[in-house]
């Protein structure tokens, strides 16, 4: 437990200390009018949504891999990247992850399995299928964990990733974190049918809802479903946030 809370408060901090840099607006340059440095390009942060990535990467090794959004900063903190790194990544900082060209939304670090942040919706989930399927064909233990919002799961590269993952028995687990927006638009009038998990149980793939706010229920199911995939097959998790 005490470790789960470690992360979450890490991820907390992290996102509070970006927000209060990046204060007064992002900047296009990484320097305010009045030369001080600031957080350059688009920053979104994932306030409130800590629980998830804590409970889900505390069960997965180095070489496991993860996909993540444009909401990725807790993933990529919880799949164990330097913090410092990523600050520096913000600021355009050539010691960032990216050497300071890709900002928040395109942080990655290969050394932790973490295969990167993402800026275009649901486009995460197929590099996440590709990566499974290398790692099925070449023999490799690890396993891949592919993050992405419930806003995602309207576009196609969400169908054709679980297409993929549930033919080829790939193993990936796919996470919607379901706050119940896609950004600024609610998502429920844009969702036909039951969601995130219906739709992975069309194609057969087992799904699992869990509370995303209750970072031990998240960790429990988390548990279970790493296993069944380290087992062999995909496996879907979707996190609503009741309260988001
Ligand atoms: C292909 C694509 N279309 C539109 C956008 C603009 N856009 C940015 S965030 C977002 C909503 C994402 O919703 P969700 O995945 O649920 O994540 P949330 O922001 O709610 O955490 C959209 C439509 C985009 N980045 N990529």
């Amino acid at each position: 437990m005490a470790a789960l809370v470690r992360t979450m408060v890490r991820i907390r901090a992290f996102e509070n200390a970006a927000e209060q840099a990046s204060r007064g607006g992002v900047s296009a340059y990484g320097k305010a009018a009045d030369g001080t440095a600031r957080v350059r390009g688009p920053l979104h942060l994932s306030t409130g949504q800590e629980a998830v990535p804590a409970g889900v990467c505390a069960h997965l090794a180095t070489d496991d891999y993860l996909t993540s959004t444009h909401r990725g900063h807790g993933h990529t903190l919880a799949k164990g990247a330097d913090l410092t790194r990523m600050m520096c990544e913000l600021f355009g900082k050539a010691t960032g992850f990216n050497g300071g060209k890709g900002g928040s939304m395109h942080i990655a670090d290969f050394s932790v399995g973490m295969l990167g942040a993402n800026g275009v919706v649901a486009a995460g989930l197929p590099i996440a299928v590709g990566a499974a399927h290398a790692q099925k064909l070449q023999g490799r233990t690890g396993i891949t964990v592919c993050f992405f919002g419930d806003g995602a799961i309207n576009r196609g590269p969400f169908l054709e990733a679980l297409n993929w993952a549930q033919v080829y028995q790939l193993p990936v687990l796919f996470v919607c974190e379901d706050n119940r927006w896609s950004a600024t638009t609610a998502s429920g009038p844009m969702i036909s049918g039951e969601g995130a998990s219906a739709r992975a149980e069309s194609f057969g793939i087992p799904a699992t809802k869990v509370d995303g706010n209750d970072v031990i229920a998240v960790h429990a199911a988390a548990e279970r479903l790493v296993a069944e995939v380290r087992g062999g097959g995909a496996r879907a998790c979707c996190t609503p946030s009741p309260t988001a």
